[in-house]
């Protein structure tokens, strides 16, 4: 029996070669051919290993945010604003989907971005200390705003008085996320979705500096005294500590947990009064202190939230040596109260949220908040004596209120859709939050302080995206993103919500003011 078995699989052998043989050229080159396309087309601008070069890096994480039938559109079409032709006139529509296909595709060797890749992407145009110390404008250089264009790539300076652009200059593709100041306000730090960060000087109007820190970066922090730059990546799953003068790279922390296992980082944020770097995990259950050097002179007090003359260490945690916090449950996006005691933290479910301490590493509080919270985007102000936070909702038309001494939600606001973005002011009496998803993306909630009620609900183009506030230095203006491609940043009276003055821009996103984000701001993102 099993010789008739060997002898039926020996006669078949030949068969089943000559078939395999006949598959394997066709999947060799199809794969090869795709390759070959890239190499010819893509490669020049994208990078051989598509980390990125003039154009921006073509890896699954990194194209997270564009939809496949998207990236056929613009490898046929090109993109408008940019150096990305079209090329519909050389490639056949398959050759066009064979490629689009690709770019999603894990590559077979995972990229590497360490030391001294980082090491040799640094380039410094203006060394510290080799420009002017005054502004090249005549305008309040702590009232002026950033405005970043992600329409065409582009941030714009506008004077936060007069709101007229001052200049409009060209950033790296995608930026993401607020764009951080030195405490004087003079320098802007951008960070990319590619993992450049860009030292901008506002005074002389001029990059001074970039550096590469990894390949998809979630954001950046700049210490307290501005002398420090941290980036929080993805992949790899690293934190990068620079020297803010030029950039200068001082140490790479692979995100690896007590446990061995590796992780993306959530995000790093900068807590002024505990004088360390804060960033969160996503993948391990801890959350990480990085402490900066102590000033040897105090510090300037900033205002409204007042940075301490000193920060006081509640450790002993050498500088940048990590103090690892482990918390009982992932955290991915998070707030902090403005002493920094306690770290806010949405679950990575999104199911709900905690509250940490962040000295003794003990959860003090569980919050009810389903619906992804956008922590991230929570705002706080006095309410009734005491100190309340709130958060918009991803997934659910709602602001949630919570009470940051019982860490109870006080009030839960229905809105007309999810939301994205909250801001206020110390000075307002409002707080403003868009409706950033479905069918109402066009209107915008004004919730007055005091009544916790949603007061008017303005709509300044139908069917156009609204979203994003930031109030000037004083809280009397403030400006609205029109978010589309012909969009433009709206200035508002905040007393009378009136509109004021539009300005055109290309699908600007977030607006910050100098004053409000280096004095850390009650009503701003940090
Ligand atoms: Fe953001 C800030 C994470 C999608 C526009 N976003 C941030 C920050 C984080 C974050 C951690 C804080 C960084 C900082 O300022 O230091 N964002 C995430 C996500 O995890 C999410 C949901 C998915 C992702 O793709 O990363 C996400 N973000 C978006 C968008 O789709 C937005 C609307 C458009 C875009 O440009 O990508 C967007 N995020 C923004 C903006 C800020 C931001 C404008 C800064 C807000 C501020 O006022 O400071």
């Amino acid at each position: 029996m099993a010789d008739t078995r060997l002898a039926i699989s020996l006669r078949l052998l030949p068969l089943l070669l000559t078939a395999a043989l006949a598959l394997l050229p066709v999947a060799v080159s199809a794969e090869t051919e795709t390759e070959a396309l890239y190499r010819t087309h893509c490669a020049a601008c994208h990078g051989e290993d598509r980390l990125g070069g003039l154009g921006p890096a073509l890896l699954p994480g990194n194209l997270s945010r564009l939809k496949p039938a998207a990236a056929e559109a613009v490898i046929r079409d090109g993109r408008a604003a940019s150096q990305m032709p079209g090329f519909a006139a050389q490639l056949e529509d398959d050759q066009i989907a064979s490629l689009a296909e690709w770019i999603y595709r894990e590559p077979e060797v995972e990229p590497r971005w360490g030391q001294d890749e980082i090491l040799a992407s640094q380039v410094v145009h203006h060394p510290d200390g080799t420009l002017p110390d005054a502004p090249r404008f005549d305008a309040d250089p702590l009232n002026l705003f950033i405005v970043v264009e992600t329409g065409d790539h582009h941030a714009t300076l506008l004077d936060g008085d007069t709101f007229t652009p001052i200049r409009r200059f060209a950033t790296r593709y995608a930026l993401h996320g607020g764009p951080k100041y030195t405490p004087d306000g003079r320098h802007v730090f951008f960070g990319s979705r590619d993992g450049w960060i860009t030292k901008y000087d506002i005074y002389n109007m001029e990059v001074v500096a970039e550096v590469r820190a990894g390949i998809n970066m979630r954001n950046i922090a700049v210490s307290a005294d501005g002398r420090y730059v941290m980036a929080a990546n993805y992949l790899p799953h690293s934190l990068v500590l620079f020297d803010a003068h030029n950039l200068d790279l001082m140490k790479v922390y692979p995100a690896v947990g007590e446990n061995g296992q590796s992780s993306r980082v959530s995000a790093v944020y900068a807590a002024p009064p505990r004088g360390s770097f804060i960033a969160a995990l996503k993948d391990i259950e801890e959350v990480w202190e990085i402490p900066w050097p102590l000033p040897t002179e105090p510090v300037v007090s900033t205002g409204h939230m007042a940075t301490p003359l000193a920060p006081r260490r509640s450790h002993d945690t050498p500088n940048f040596r990590v103090r690892r916090i482990p918390v009982p449950d992932y955290l991915d996006d998070f707030f902090f109260d403005l002493d920094y005691q306690h770290v806010i933290g949405a679950s990575r479910g999104g199911e709900g949220g905690m509250v940490v301490d962040l000295d003794s590493g003990e959860k003090v509080a569980d919050l009810p908040l389903e619906g992804m919270p956008h922590l991230g985007s929570g705002i706080t102000w006095e309410y009734q004596g005491r100190r309340v936070m709130a958060t918009p909702h991803l997934t659910r038309a709602a602001v949630s209120i919570i009470d940051m001494t019982s860490w109870e939600v006080i009030k839960t606001l229905e809105t007309d859709g999810p939301g994205f973005f909250m801001r206020s002011h110390a000075n307002s009496p409002y707080v403003w939050a868009d409706v950033f998803f479905g069918p109402n993306r066009d209107r915008v909630h004004v919730i007055d302080k005091q009544s916790l009620e949603i007061v008017e609900t303005l709509i300044p183009e139908p069917g156009r995206t609204a979203a994003h506030v930031e109030f000037d230095r004083y809280g009397e203006k403030l400006l609205l993103s029109l978010w589309e491609d012909d969009g433009a940043v709206i200035v508002y009276d905040a007393e009378t919500l009136e509109e004021e003055k539009r300005i055109p821009m290309s699908k600007p996103s977030g607006k910050y003011n100098v004053w409000n984000k280096t004095r850390y701001e009650e009503g701003t993102s940090h």
